[in-house]
């Protein structure tokens, strides 16, 4: 079963290495948003690239979610010495990849074929694909003013209340022709427990996606758990859009798309209302704490994904 799945950070990484347990590296592309890359210091920083990559190459820091295991910071903390801006931890290692990525791109060099190239070299398996080669860059417009999204969500940490949220290039953004040609042979899609806002939403709303998506049997999984967002600021978000903070909420921003909804069994109790809105449903523990967590939540979002 060809398999797309799309991603933001550390959700769609865990998801995504459990379906690579699962399913051979020639079935499976992972569709990454690029809503939250910026330059900083002049280097191109794609973070949920780099989260996916490292997670499927298995050198991803198992306590951050982000960034690469065992790293050191001594550049970070020499630019803190002197005054320079250190609040974006980049590790000395990571700031290889940021290196290796902005030389290329600057060679003329497509982020597709860069983040190809990235992947074969630290030996991630299945197919990394950022959604569009364009600029795109999402912005939080909050009770501050606009925030670029990592100066809300790592400088600002997420502490001032959004209003909205923009995607700046929008318009002119194109998802590239692997992400199109991807779609259209999968038999399945899956949307990982991400950000339904900042990090599902940016790949949604490139020209084309979603026809395709809503062609295909699709489930997604909830990142809001009793409440909760595993990780992150979405239930923040949700909240302060006036949104339902519930896996209700995230449903009700798919319907029209997915056909299948996994939520965590703590959530048993809404199942009926997501099935109100015309989706069918399988609860699941959903926390992915270990490998043997993430392959069986893959197993569980296969199943059913193969019965729609
Ligand atoms: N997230 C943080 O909360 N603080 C950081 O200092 C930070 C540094 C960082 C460096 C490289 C990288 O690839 C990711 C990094 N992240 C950091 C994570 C990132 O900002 C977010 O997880 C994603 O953008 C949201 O999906």
């Amino acid at each position: 079963m060809k398999v797309v799945c799309l991603a933001g950070g550390v959700g769609g990484a865990k998801l995504a290495f459990g379906l690579m347990r699962v399913l051979p590296p020639e079935d499976l592309t992972v569709v990454v948003n690029t809503g939250d890359d910026f330059t900083h210091f002049g280097l191109r920083i794609c973070p949920d690239l780099d989260t996916v990559t490292y997670t499927l190459a298995g050198l991803d820091n198992r306590e951050t979610g982000w960034g690469l295991t065992g790293d050191s910071f001594t550049v970070l903390d020499t630019v803190a010495k002197l005054d320079g801006p250190a609040w974006f931890r980049l590790g000395d290692r990571d700031i290889a990849t940021h290196l290796t990525r902005t030389g290329l791109l600057r060679q003329g060099k497509r982020l597709t074929d860069v983040t190809a190239h990235l992947t074969r070299a630290m030996g991630a398996g299945p197919t990394v694909l950022p959604m569009t080669d364009d600029p795109f860059a999402t912005h939080v417009i909050t009770e501050e003013g606009d925030l670029e999204f990592q100066d809300y969500f790592v400088r600002r940490r997420c502490e001032p209340r959004v209003e909205r949220i923009v995607f700046a290039s929008a318009e002119t953004a194109k998802p590239t022709t692997e992400v199109l040609k991807a779609l259209a042979a999968a038999d399945a899609i899956i949307f990982a427990p991400s950000n339904p806002f900042v990090s599902i939403e940016p790949i949604l709303i490139l020209p084309g996606v979603r026809d395709l998506i809503a062609a295909k049997p699709a489930v997604a999984v909830s990142p809001i758990v009793g409440g909760q967002a595993i990780k992150g600021p979405a239930a923040k978000m949700l909240l302060e859009l006036g949104l339902d903070v519930s896996p209700v909420g995230v449903a009700a921003r798919y319907q029209g798309l997915i056909t299948g909804f996994v939520m965590d069994e703590v959530d048993a109790a809404l199942v009926a209302t997501v099935e109100a809105l015309g989706l069918q449903v399988r609860t699941s523990q959903s926390i992915m704490r270990t490998d043997a967590d993430r392959e069986s939540l893959a197993r569980v979002c296969l199943d059913f994904v193969s019965t729609l």
